[in-house]
């Protein structure tokens, strides 16, 4: 698109959302200081650089599809997520998990990991400006085989993966210091079974003791901050989850912990928008995994759906966004990977601007004043508003290219790059 395309369009825009008290100006600028952290795992179907287990067994994750072109090696998974973040207008995060350290040729356990391991994302991560996000991997591995981690009753199993996860928050501090902004530390397992438990009574006790020992040890939050990740029901894990909404929630609040709302891991009706609010009357802070939950996947490449918008409205409604951490979740194997990391942090952002440019004072003057029909009437007339040339003036602005050519840029990447590796 050229310059001219973009701007004049851009005008119209902004003098129809001024005639609302809107300024688009203003949103932008609010936009632009919005990081989103992307999932590493998008670009290897959550493979890593371990030397020892390769497989997803006994992990409740499930990737689908073998689109060729996967990344191999760490250095092909740089260069994708630098194709990737290239697309994208703005400053962003790269979400790590555990298993992508750079071990080499080396055998390195789990509960032997360090920040060693981690330099060279972190020297990588500070060349190209951004700042990197951990989480501990308590899955893939033989000793979360028989679908227990921190739970399980086998105190041998609990203390390997406490001292994995003690690892993580230590490596996630390590981060945060020498990038000089905090490292999120985020904690999803799997536990749960697949039937009827007779215990949930006691793994969930084993959770809160082992969850007990791993956070003994605080980190000051300039350095890392710690998460914990609910789930509703996973492969394997259908009828009982250890780590659930309200064992969280009120681990999370009670530990002064943030809380991570996956999108994916709710029932189907309800609304995770709904939660911000409720959950920030009682917490400081927030990690959001955005998702696209679609029947009993949590984790496809994230659109820009209804369940997304409510979500980015509420926090802008309810002017939290300095409070919640936008992070991304999905592990798309079916699809063109990079291309799945671009549409997925454009659709957030354009959630994000369309919430920017609600006019917010207006809809509360007829919902303070009762005139429900006038707030609905608006709410409807704002869907058709010419947000997409806000979009486009922001992405070449940031120069970023706007409209739709970036899909040839991915094209482009695919051939010359992508579609090489065997
Ligand atoms: C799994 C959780 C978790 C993972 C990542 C890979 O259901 O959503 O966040 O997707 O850690
Ligand atoms: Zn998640």
């Amino acid at each position: 698109m050229n310059t001219k395309k973009v701007e004049e369009p851009y005008k119209i825009a902004r003098e129809e959302y001024a005639h609302l008290n809107v300024d688009t100006d203003k949103a932008l600028k609010t936009l632009e200081k919005i990081s989103l952290s992307l999932p590493c795992w998008q670009g290897d179907d959550l493979g890593g650089f371990e030397k020892l287990n390769s497989d997803l067994g006994g992990s409740g994750l499930r990737v689908t599809g073998n689109y060729p072109g996967k990344a191999r090696t760490i250095n092909e998974l740089r260069a994708d997520l630098g194709k990737a973040y290239f697309l994208i207008p703005g400053h962003h995060r790269l979400s790590l998990h555990a298993i992508y350290g750079e071990f080499g040729e080396e055998s390195v356990n789990r509960n032997e990991i360090s920040p060693e391991h981690y330099k060279g994302w972190i020297d990588w991560a500070k060349q190209k400006d951004l700042k990197l996000d951990f989480n501990a991997t308590c899955f893939s591995h033989p000793k979360a085989e028989s679908g227990f981690t921190l739970s399980s009753k086998d105190r041998r199993i609990r203390e390997f993966w406490i001292e994995h996860v003690k690892r993580c928050r230590e490596i996630s501090a390590f981060m945060g210091r020498e990038q000089q902004s905090p490292c999120i530390h985020n904690l999803w397992i799997p536990d749960g079974t697949k039937d009827v438990s007779m215990d949930r009574w006691a793994h969930r006790a084993l959770l809160k003791k082992s969850l007990g020992e791993i956070f003994t040890k605080k980190y000051n939050p300039s350095e890392m901050k710690d998460a914990v990740e609910s789930k509703l029901f996973g492969i394997g894990s259908e009828s009982f989850v250890v780590g659930s909404h309200e064992f969280y929630l009120g681990y999370a609040i009670s530990r002064n912990i943030m809380l991570c709302l996956d999108l994916g891991h709710f029932h189907p009706t309800e609304s995770i928008g709904d939660k911000i609010s409720a959950i920030l009357q009682f917490s400081e802070e927030l990690l959001l995994h955005l998702s696209r939950g679609v029947r009993w996947d949590s984790d496809h490449v994230v659109n820009l759906n209804d369940e997304l918008k409510s979500v980015t409205e509420e926090v802008v409604r309810s002017k939290t966004l300095e409070r919640v951490h936008f992070a991304l979740d999905f592990f798309d194997a079916s699809v063109n990977r990079v291309g799945a990391w671009v549409i997925s942090a454009r659709a957030v952002l354009k959630g994000l601007l369309i919430a920017l440019l609600e006019p917010q004072e207006k809809l509360r003057e007829f919902e303070d004043s009762g005139n429900f029909f006038a707030r609905m009437a608006l709410l409807e007339e704002l869907k058709t508003k010419p947000y997409g040339a806000v979009w486009d003036y922001y992405c070449q602005k940031m120069g970023v290219p706007s409209g739709e050519s970036w899909i040839e840029e991915i094209q482009r990447y695919e051939a010359e790059v992508t579609s090489k590796r065997s």
